[in-house]
């Protein structure tokens, strides 16, 4: 099992997203996040991940839903912990890896990003926290779009 964090960073009713130019994942917008360290708290990671990957520091680090993801073709199981960020400090950077840009929330390149996505979302955008379980025939690339085969998508609270 991997666990990952990804934070998604909402402000003005815009989301930041960034497109990773290089190596796995490449071509595909998300959030930022990444693995999550040895000893490490989630939390600790996903704030880390934040300043690492879009240069900010956020304010706030709100917990919105966990993802279990697993694949038919590939053994790997992610267990991806979903934060959102609305307040945050310094200058957005644009590094040799991953180029920035806010979107509006009825502009989301959901055709350029994990399937899963669109299903989740609109969901945190909303403010409603979730848990979801998404079987996948295997992992997506620029190229191919991961096909959901189940999928289990819980409302909390
Ligand atoms: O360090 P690395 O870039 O490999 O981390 C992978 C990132 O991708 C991490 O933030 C978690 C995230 N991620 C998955 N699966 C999914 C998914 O289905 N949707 C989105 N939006 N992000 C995902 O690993």
């Amino acid at each position: 099992m991997k666990v990952f964090t990804l934070c998604m960073v909402c402000k003005d009713g815009k989301i930041l997203l960034g497109m990773k130019k290089i190596r796995f994942g490449a071509g595909m917008w998300n959030g930022f996040g990444g693995k999550v360290e040895e000893g490490e708290s989630l939390e600790s990671a996903a704030y880390r991940e934040l300043e690492e990957e879009a240069g900010i520091v956020a304010l706030n680090m709100q917990k919105m839903g966990v993802l279990n993801l697993s694949f038919n073709e590939d053994p790997a199981q992610l267990e991806v912990h979903v934060f959102k960020t609305t307040e945050f400090m310094g200058e957005i950077i644009e590094s040799n890896e991953m180029k920035s840009q806010w979107f509006d929330f009825d502009e989301i390149p959901y055709e350029k990003m994990w399937t899963d996505d669109e299903q989740w979302l609109p969901l945190l955008l909303a403010g409603t926290q979730f848990e979801g379980t998404f079987h996948f025939d295997r992992p997506s690339t620029p190229e191919y779009s991961a096909k959901i085969l189940t999928q289990e998508l819980r409302l909390i609270g």
